[in-house]
């Protein structure tokens, strides 16, 4: 379909009028061949814009069928909101086999090398209602629906690969703790705050995500910067029957990439939609994300003698003990249609899954395949969510006996509905081909028993926390500073600097100094002691993988009139040859005349264009600059980008600097641009992303220099 163009000239309103009503409202009126407006029943509107009335003005007349109509279908265009996961937007893309393994699994998507399998995808949040900001510190789900030819598969899982909780029985509790308060209904998409801790304090299982949390990886730059995880141990399975364990890793090629606490806070009120806004922007501009899937795939033998049980979903196994085998790339092509019919009505189900993969007995998976068919019905209303376009199978036919039920659309023809039946007609099983469950042997008592396999609650914080770099584990302390903040309750810091403790002794103290907390509490009493000889694992800091290159990443540009013409044009081709985006902000949406008189429109006016949306700056004030610089607006561009250790590309910004008194603060983060080759090294230096030894100088709180110490 043609996209939606003004039909009319600039500021004209003569081809959008038809007609004026007596009140001098505007009608537009269908012509010729042009599609007319009807009601549901397919009757042609007359007059769209007054309802039928009995005297002018008078009451509106219950016969008007067609305002009653209207009226009745809008009191009715909402769905509850998914208990979880509320907030999120979806793409639709490709997955291609890079490698085959019919060995492992019999999987349609993993048969052939160049196989595709068509794929639907929704990021999201977890806390937040549907219309709460992008920003949140939080989980990120990263679901994805196969369409594969032998049914559909769905791979539900996270940006961050473990959970807090081992059963599904807390599952509630946990949400409930997250969500805003019973009685005051607030904070909204946030984990700061007395409920969330005190749940938290109390349940030391969780201490592995809470390290996760409060990293940087739950305010991710945007989605296409994040690593997405199945969780779970899973179940590969052979033609010959043969299984093997799976963990699934999702892992960008554009790298990982995340902002900082203080950015998101500013980023949210500058631009709450920041993450479907990025992706949405990358897809229309057709610089397809891409991700690999990568599979570690071990066997009961490893599985017994790996140093925790691979069925407790707060324990990860490292990259290191089991690599990753890269079978094939996720690459998201196509933004939705339509936002409701797809993002909100797709229905994810852990228990879809297809021949060659199963489930495992971890105890929040099984109570997983319980809760997502459940909540399907609760949202969409109907067990026919299956056959909105969205949710249906693409790859293969659907036959059975199921009929019925509200908005049923395909009942099968005939009179057969049950089976066995002797009329020779309908679908029937096929055993050979069919879906078979991996024969396990199970044994034991009915009983409610932790599995003591699961005890340890701690080693892998820990080691989590000291394969970060100084950096990140500043970071780490920062947030949970900030969050225990916000807790009023002082028993509630304590009890979770108790359990830091048992995780890492400096960074339990540089929380207990950052809270002020008045005493050190005793470490919180510890099912298993904390394991010191885990090595690090480099797989799990972000810094230690840096971005492949500065692809798919934003300059924004605060430029003023007279910026001269040639390093504006150079900056951005430079950019573009980077696969890189360049932003223009200026005083005026309108844009800036540059020092040859070409009229350059700003991509967003100074002050809607916070450098926090931005990867790196270059401040560019041409004529302006006296004027730039008393600005509060373009201050704060500058001293944020600085703040938040930015790459800042500068050429005439004196006056700007000064007036932000950063003038003895210029770093090696810094780039004064005149040429090309200036220019060049200003995007060489992008390619670190953030110029962090400057973060140590800020007067903050320094980087955490935590290493491994057996
Ligand atoms: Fe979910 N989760 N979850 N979850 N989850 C839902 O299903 C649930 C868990 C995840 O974009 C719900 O359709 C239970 C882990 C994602 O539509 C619900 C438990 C992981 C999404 C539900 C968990 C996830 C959901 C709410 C503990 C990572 C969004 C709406 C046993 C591996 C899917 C819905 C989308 C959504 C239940 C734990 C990921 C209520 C009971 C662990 C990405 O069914």
């Amino acid at each position: 379909m043609a996209e939606d163009k003004p039909a009319a000239r600039s500021g004209s309103f003569e081809n959008l009028v038809s007609d004026y009503g007596a009140g001098g409202e505007f009608h537009q009126h269908a012509g010729e061949g042009d599609e007319r407006l009807t009601t549901a029943q397919g009757v042609t509107i007359a007059d769209n814009q007054n309802s039928l009335t009995s005297g002018t003005p008078g009451p509106t007349a219950l016969e008007d069928f067609i305002l009653r109509e209207k009226i009745f279908h809008f009191d009715h265009e909402r769905i509850p909101e998914r208990v979880v996961h509320a907030r999120g937007f979806g793409a639709h893309g490709l997955f291609e086999c890079t490698k085959a393994i019919p060995e492992i699994t019999r999987a349609a998507p993993f048969q052939k090398e160049g196989k595709i399998t068509e794929t639907f995808v929704r990021f999201s949040t977890v806390a937040g209602s549907k219309g709460s900001m992008d920003l949140a510190r939080d989980v990120r789900g990263f679901a994805v629906k196969f369409y594969t030819d032998e049914g559909n598969w769905d791979l539900v899982g996270n940006n961050i690969p473990v959970f807090f909780i081992q059963d599904a029985i807390k599952f509630p509790d946990l949400i409930h703790s997250v969500k805003p308060e019973p009685d005051r209904g607030f904070p909204q998409a946030q984990s700061a705050h007395d409920n969330f801790w005190d749940f938290i304090s109390l349940t030391p299982e969780s201490m592995h995500m809470v390290m996760w949390q409060m990293s940087d990886r739950a305010i991710p730059r945007s989605f296409r910067f994040m690593e997405g995880f199945g969780v779970h141990t899973f179940r590969f399975v052979n033609a010959e029957g043969q299984s093997s364990f799976v963990k699934f890793h999702w892992k960008p090629k554009l790298g990982l990439q995340s902002v900082l606490w203080d950015e998101a806070l500013k980023i949210n009120g500058a631009d709450p939609d920041r993450h479907r806004r990025d992706l949405w922007e990358a897809i229309t501009a057709g610089d397809f994300p891409e991700w690999e899937l990568g599979l570690q795939i071990f066997d009961e033998e490893f599985a017994n003698r790996f140093d925790f049980d691979v069925l407790d979903p707060t324990k990860i196994i490292p990259e290191e003990l089991v690599p990753l085998t890269i079978v094939g790339t996720l690459t998201l092509d196509r933004v939705v249609d339509n936002f409701f019919a797809e993002t909100e009505q797709v229905a994810f189900c852990t228990q879809n899954v297809v021949p060659g993969i199963d489930f495992t007995d971890d105890p929040l998976l099984q109570g997983r395949n319980f809760s997502y068919l459940d909540t399907q019905l609760k949202r969409l209303g109907s067990p026919n969510f299956t056959k909105l376009p969205i949710n249906a199978p693409r790859g293969c036919p659907v036959h059975n006996f199921q009929q019925d039920g509200h908005m049923q659309t395909s009942n099968r023809k005939g009179r057969v509905n049950y089976e066995p039946n002797g009329w020779g007609k309908g679908p029937r099983a096929h055993p050979l081909e069919g879906y078979v469950s991996y024969a396990v042997r199970n044994e034991g008592e009915k009983r409610r028993l932790r599995p003591e396999s699961f005890a340890d609650h701690y080693s892998q914080a820990r080691q989590f926390f000291l394969s970060q770099t100084p950096v990140e584990q500043g970071h780490i302390r920062d947030a949970l500073v900030f969050e225990l903040s916000k807790c009023h309750e002082v028993e509630i810091r304590a009890r979770i600097v108790a359990h830091l403790l048992n995780i890492d002794g400096a960074l339990a103290q540089a929380v207990a100094d950052g809270l002020g907390l008045t005493e050190m509490p005793e470490p919180a009493p510890a099912a298993r002691p904390t394991r010191t000889d885990l090595p690090p694992s480099d797989a799990l800091s972000m810094l230690k993988n840096p971005p492949p290159s500065f692809a798919g990443r934003t300059v924004g540009v605060l430029a003023g009139n007279g910026v001269e013409a040639d390093l504006l044009s150079e900056l951005r081709s430079i950019l573009q040859a980077e696969g890189a985006m360049m932003k223009l902000v200026a005083p005026q949406v309108g844009g800036v005349t540059d020092s040859a008189g070409t009229l350059h429109p700003a991509d967003e006016k100074l002050g809607g264009g916070p450098s926090v949306i931005f990867d790196a700056v270059a401040v560019l004030p041409g004529a302006d600059a006296a004027m730039l610089a008393a600005n509060p607006a373009a201050q704060d561009f500058l001293t944020d980008a600085h703040a938040h250790c930015k790459f800042i590309a500068h050429r005439g910004a004196e006056p700007l600097i000064e007036a932000c008194a950063l003038g003895a603060k210029m770093d090696e983060g810094w780039v004064e641009i005149g040429s090309s080759s200036d220019i060049d090294g200003f995007v060489a230096a992008c390619l670190g992303m953030r110029h962090w030894p400057r973060e140590a100088t800020l007067g903050g709180n320094p980087p955490l220099a935590r290493t491994f110490s057996p």
